[in-house]
């Protein structure tokens, strides 16, 4: 079935023209699921007869609804880990997740990381690096950046530590997330369930780089 999915900023799925609301999802109406036209957003079609349908839920806005901007978060991390994940060297280090639960892709070049509020760039991604809507990244956090472009300057206390995720660090330094712990126990990942939602699990299933499980 053509599913037209319209997102707002509040996380619900919007109707545009020639679509209706089948639960939490927005489906194409049935006059409109011919895919000759499917993306004619201004024409109020309803002229072509198939007067019984009618399923024409007050579609005010004719220009379609722009996606849901872009929203990051740390998604998942592990501050203890001596079994569960390791690096290209072979080293079994923290690390953090960052998960884009908006709709649109995002450019992670002024984005940062960091576990000191007194300087924000601690971490910043590598030239060029960008973050698509549902898709994840992760960084270890092993305070050895000669490791990659991937190895943060910084480590995950288990005992309790907190860290920023900030846009544009030197400048606005827009807060995008920020997540404070204490007495994280080890080998397990303190994870968003389900990903970028405000509900954290403490998993042993740890998923760097993938979603997120229970
Ligand atoms: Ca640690
Ligand atoms: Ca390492
Ligand atoms: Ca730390
Ligand atoms: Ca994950």
């Amino acid at each position: 079935m053509l599913a037209l999915m319209l997102a707002c900023a509040e996380g619900r799925y919007l109707c545009g023209p020639g679509t209706q609301v089948e639960g939490d999802w927005c489906v194409a109406s049935e006059d409109t699921r011919d895919p000759a036209n499917t993306d004619d957003t201004g024409t109020e079609s309803d002229a072509d007869g198939d007067t019984d349908a009618d399923t024409d839920t007050d579609t005010d806005t004719d220009t379609g609804e722009e996606p849901e901007p872009a929203r990051l978060v740390i998604n998942e991390f592990m501050a203890s880990n001596d079994t569960k994940v390791y690096d290209e060297a072979s080293e079994y280090d923290d690390w953090l997740e960052i998960y884009n639960a908006g709709g649109q892709p995002m450019a992670l070049d002024d984005v940062s990381l960091t576990d000191d509020t007194a300087t924000l760039d601690l971490y910043t991604f590598p030239a060029g690096s960008s973050l698509g809507p549902g898709e994840w990244i992760f960084v270890w956090c092993d305070q050895t950046p000669d490791q990659g472009g991937n190895h943060a300057n910084f480590t995950l206390q288990s005992a309790g530590d907190r860290v920023l995720l900030v846009r544009d660090p030197l400048g606005s330094a827009e807060v995008l997330d920020d997540v404070e712990w204490t007495d994280m126990a080890a080998e397990v990942a303190a994870a968003r369930y389900p990903d970028g939602s405000d509900d954290w699990v403490i998993t042993e299933n740890v998923t760097p780089g993938a979603a997120n499980g229970e």
